[in-house]
This record gives structure tokens, sequence and C-alpha cells, in this order.
């Protein structure tokens, strides 16, 4: 039997792993076995772990985007279905990927049409920068090429999730539902919360359809895309902590989170997504994230613990230079950590600037 293939687009930091680990969580409830693909440009992935840690089968594609990746994403579909039989795979993109309907979805359903059953293709919109490049105020924070990306990202959805709708005014919702209705004419909005899983019970339904979707080929310029994505700059680290004593691992990483908000702010680059997981030996783990220069330095899951040794994973993906992110970060984390009485000890740091997107297929028009 062929596999439900549910993949939820969205930018950087729109909410697509809550969203995801929610969605997970409801078929589960309904009896369905679910697997997970992430997918980053690095290695070492807060997604990765953030989903294993809530107890779900994930593969990973690391290195590239779906689309550049698309026969890696294909051989992860293939492991998960050797080793858990789902009956729903979850699919993440890259936060900076765009044209996925020609580059993942077409060829997903033209080319591999008995294995995969591809549901409508939903992408998060992030009211945070979404707000500021829908209303086109400096490209919310980000050069015009990166709000390109932004806007793409919507245009290709079969439906637009407005997400942190727990967040937001009654009279800003309806201003976005608004703006996004005049940009995006016929698509179908939703309002929904990760958070709260207001609207999932119409997200659901919407995913379960079938008929004409995916269909949305995108008429896209990637010069402006590439040169977009190449604007961020990409970090993937890994400390190994300890301490004498045991410490308070939920304020460390909030103290790392805030530091980190404000060094960013400083050098005057926005951020598109700071993520970190701790993660102790037995399995306990905290995960924090800021989404924009505006938003608050949060944790999404504390963890309440208060271990000796930990394991913490650093993702960014901020608008400067990616040596320079590279540093500051380590020195942000040595600083917060020796302030706290732990030793940090950096195994692994990968940064770079997204290279120019190749897909591995293109279909120029959509065929099924
Ligand atoms: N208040 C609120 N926060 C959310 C919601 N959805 C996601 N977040 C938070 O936004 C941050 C980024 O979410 P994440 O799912 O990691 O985004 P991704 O980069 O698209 O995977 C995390 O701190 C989440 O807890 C929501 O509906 N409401
Ligand atoms: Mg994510």
């Amino acid at each position: 039997m062929a596999v439900r293939f549910v993949m939820i687009g969205g930018f950087l930091g729109a909410g697509k792993t809550t969203t995801l680990g929610r969605l997970a969580k409801m078929y589960a409830a309904q009896g369905k076995r679910v697997g997970v693909v992430t997918n980053d440009q690095a290695h070492d992935l807060v997604d990765t772990n953030t989903f294993r840690n809530q107890g779900l089968a994930v593969e990973e594609v690391p290195g590239a985007c779906f689309c550049c990746r698309f026969d890696d994403l294909v051989s992860r579909v293939g492991s998960l279905q050797a080793a858990e039989r789902p009956d729903v795979i979850l699919a993440e993109p890259v936060g900076s990927c765009t044209d996925l309907v020609a580059t993942v979805v077409q060829p997903l359903k033209d080319l591999y049409a008995g294995q995969f059953e591809v549901a409508p293709y939903a992408v998060l919109f992030k009211p945070s920068h979404g707000t500021r490049i829908l209303k086109n105020q400096q490209a919310g924070g980000f050069s015009p090429k990166a709000a390109y990306i932004f806007k793409k990202q919507l245009e290709e959805a079969d439906a637009i999730l407005i997400n942190r709708a727990d967040e937001l005014a009654p009279q800003q919702q309806t201003e976005l539902v608004r703006l996004v209705g005049e940009q995006f004419p016929g698509t179908p909005v939703l309002k929904v919360s990760a958070a709260t899983g207001e609207g999932f019970d119409a997200l659901t339904e919407l995913l379960s359809q079938t008929g004409g979707f995916g269909r949305k080929i995108l008429d896209i310029d990637y010069d402006t895309y590439a040169d977009g994505e190449a604007e961020l700059g990409w970090l993937n680290a890994t400390a190994r902590l300890t301490a004498a004593a045991p410490f308070d691992l939920d304020a460390l990483l909030t103290a790392i989170l805030a530091e980190l908000a404000s060094v960013c702010r400083d050098l005057g680059g926005e951020v598109a997504h700071l993520k970190l997981i701790g993660m102790d030996d037995a399995g306990a783990f905290a995960v924090g994230n800021v989404v924009s220069n505006d938003t608050a330095a949060k944790l999404s899951l504390p963890s309440n613990i208060t271990p000796r040794e930990a394991d913490l994973i650093v993702n960014a993906r901020v608008a400067i230079d990616p040596a320079v992110l590279e540093a500051e970060v380590q020195k942000v984390v040595t600083a917060a950590c020796a302030r706290a009485g732990v030793g940090a000890e950096f195994r692994t740091s990968q940064s770079l600037r997204p290279g120019r997107p190749v897909p591995t297929h293109r279909y120029a028009k959509a065929k099924n």
C-alpha cells in the first residue's frame, strides 16, 4: 500500500517542527504509524533530536535540501518503511527552500506513484517576518531577495496556515487573512496554532484530501533564489557540557539563547531562527528558540533537570557572515557555561552559506 506523504513547508522558524510533532501525535492517536524525515543544509540537526526525543522514528537528509537530494529523500523513506511500516510520512523541508512542488511533489507523484500518496502541500506563514514582508516594510529585516523566497514559498502552497494564532490579536488575524488573501488569491487560508492545537482538526481534514493538489509550479528566478539563500549564515555545532556539580539546564539554555540573540542584534544580523537542544544521557531534553530580532528567547520545551553532563546542539540561521556567527556562538556558549560553572567542549562545528540549489528533478509543468 502507498504511504501517505505529508510535507509541511514554511520559512525558518515558522513552526514546521512543532506542527509536525503535533500532527504525529494526532495520527498516532488514530492508530496510524508515523515516520518523520528531516532535512538541513548541514549535519547535527536540533529538529531530528527533537522528534527522536518525542519518541518518533526519524531519518534525516543532511547536506542540502530535499530537492537537491531527492534520491536520498526516497531512500530515507525506504529505510523508515523497512523498519517501521509507517502509514504516514511527515517531511520537514529546509526553511529557506522553495520550488518544492516542481522538484519534490511532482517527481514523487510521477516517478513513485504506486509508493507515495502525496497530501496537499500546506505552508506555514510566519507572522513575525511575514507581516512586514507582505506589507513591504524593509523586507521584514531581510534583504528583498530573502523576502522573495518567503513569498515564493507561499505562492506554491495548496493551503496557507497562519501560525501562532494564539499570539495574534483578533484584528491582527483579520489583517493577515486579508493580506494573504490579496497576495495569494484563491489559496485556502487556515488560522492555526501549533502551540495550542487550534485549527488542527481543520488542518488534518485538509491534509486528508485527495485530488488536484501539488500542481502550482512556480515561475521562479533561481539566481534571486540562490542569492537570497546565500545571504543567510548557517551554523550547526555540538558541544559536550560537563560540570562538577549539577546545573540548571533550562536556565543555561535560556541564557545562551538570550545572549546569542543580543549579539546578533548588535551585529545587525536579522535572526531567521536560533535553536538549541540540551539533552542528558537519560533522554531528558530541553529545546529553545528565537525566531526573529523582535521575538523573545523562549524555551519551547523545558526539561526541568539539573544534570552534571549534557549534550548541546546549536543550529543558527542568521543574516550575517557564517564565520562570524560560528565564532560568536562558540564565544557565547563558552562564556555562558563558564558563568554557570560548566565546561563546554565543542565536538563539531559547521558554518556555511547555502549553496546554489540544483534540483535533481524539476518539472516545468504539472504532470499529475
Ligand atoms: N506561540 C507560539 N509559538 C509557536 C507556535 N508554533 C511554533 N512556535 C514556536 O516557534 C519556534 C519555532 O518553531 P519550529 O517548529 O521550530 O519552527 P520551524 O523552524 O519551522 O521548524 C519554537 O519556539 C516554537 O515553540 C505557535 O503556534 N504559537
Ligand atoms: Mg524545524
